[in-house]
């Protein structure tokens, strides 16, 4: 097999897992989990040495960062279904790529934490709450967005959207609640059956 995904489902490797599936691509997942000694081990350092999940192999090319790997297999396979390969479409892909990296990430694993990742005791319901309150503002302006377009880039699905509504998968249900447009634009993300494809094989190795 030419690209190998490395990293279980049920973690940042539904990026690419999820990219895979939309653009048709066959691949090999090798299901290291992110808590296990062998993401530690130096065989793996030599292909991520962050130590985290995932990375992938495409063919010898070795990359890390999850966002950067949807990029990368969208623009590789440009044409396919994530990417049309315009300047135009590459500068907000980016844009929302970066957006959802720097404004909204770090809040969502800060929530996700604090209210379930952590063992109980070292869950801090203070900081789960202070990153729901900042998380407000970036989620207002994707609710704004969404009311005007289906999708980010406008009338079609890409990589952006695939990046962004996987960095909020864990907040999906409060966004619908609070955010109705942003809601349905996600719901509309996650039923493609290339996502259902992708998220069935989390809960089949959960
Ligand atoms: N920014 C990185 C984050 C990677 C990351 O932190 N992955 C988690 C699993 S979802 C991990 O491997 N954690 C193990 C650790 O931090 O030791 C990406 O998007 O790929």
């Amino acid at each position: 097999m030419t690209l190998k995904i490395y990293g279980i489902p049920a973690s940042r490797a539904i990026r690419p897992i999820w990219a895979a599936e939309e653009l048709g691509l066959p691949y090999e997942n090798l299901p290291l989990h992110y808590a296990s000694d062998a993401v530690k081990a130096p065989a793996y350092l030599a292909i991520n040495p962050n130590g985290t999940v995932p990375a992938i192999d495409d063919d010898g090319l070795v990359i890390y960062e999850s966002l950067a790997i949807t990029l990368h297999l969208a623009r590789k396979h440009a044409g396919l279904g994530l990417w049309n390969g315009t300047a135009e479409q590459d500068a907000h892909i980016l844009q929302w790529t970066l957006w959802a990296a720097t404004m909204v990430e770090p809040l969502t694993t800060q929530w996700t934490q604090h209210t379930r990742l952590l063992p109980a005791e070292q869950r801090n319901p203070a900081l789960a709450e202070s990153a729901l309150v900042a998380l407000g503002k970036p989620l207002a302006v994707l609710d704004a967005h969404c009311a005007r377009h289906p999708y980010l880039l406008g009338e079609v699905f890409t990589v952006a959207d695939l990046n962004v509504a996987s960095v909020l998968h864990r907040l999906a249900d409060l966004d619908a609640e609070a955010f109705t447009s942003l809601g349905e634009w996600h719901r509309r993300c996650v039923t493609r059956p290339a996502a259902l494809r992708a998220f069935a094989m989390r809960q089949k190795a959960a």
